[in-house]
């Protein structure tokens, strides 16, 4: 179990977080997110309130995980830091007890891969957003990974909240 809760988090920084790949989360990364996410969530339009919104949040992020996970303070959170701080944070803990910046991320996050707004994430909703953060040689392997977070072809956000949380 050790070992695949390493991976875990190493995956979540490098295609969640680390958005500029260079290897350390900083504030930077949270505030591009802000950024990609409002253009996501508008399908490439720009609504100042919504960007606003978002960059709170985000900033709101950063600043939990530097708190949690900045363990040395020099601004950056490199994936051994996060690690550590994402255990002692989250590990044991049910979803509702998490840091409150951590559930506006999932639910934000959530908003960008529903890209239709009706709620749930689709097949086409899945793929689309698993193509945008990591390399894939098979469609089959997405289309197996969604049948089986899934339940009768969509992923509503209560499903994805417990599966990203358990991801983390
Ligand atoms: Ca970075
Ligand atoms: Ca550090
Ligand atoms: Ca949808």
């Amino acid at each position: 179990m050790a070992n695949s809760w390493t991976n875990r988090v190493k995956f979540l920084v490098r295609y969640m977080y680390d958005i500029d790949n260079n290897g350390v989360l900083d504030k930077t990364d949270f505030e591009c997110l802000a950024v990609k996410n409002t253009i996501m969530e508008g399908k490439g339009s720009w609504d100042a309130t919504k960007y606003a919104k978002n960059k709170e949040v985000m900033i709101n992020l950063w600043d939990q995980i530097a708190e949690i996970a900045d363990f040395d303070k020099n601004g950056e959170v490199d994936s051994d830091e996060f690690m550590k701080g994402v255990e002692t944070a989250c590990k044991g803990k049910a979803y509702a007890d998490l840091p409150n910046a951590f559930k506006f991320f999932i639910e934000a996050q959530f908003r960008t891969i529903d890209v239709d707004g009706d709620g749930s994430i689709g097949l086409d909703e899945f793929r689309y957003d698993c193509v945008n953060r990591m390399p894939v040689k098979e469609v089959t392997e997405l289309d197996a990974a969604f049948s089986k977070i899934s339940l009768d072809g969509d992923i509503t956000l209560p499903r994805y909240q417990v599966y990203l949380y358990k991801t983390i």
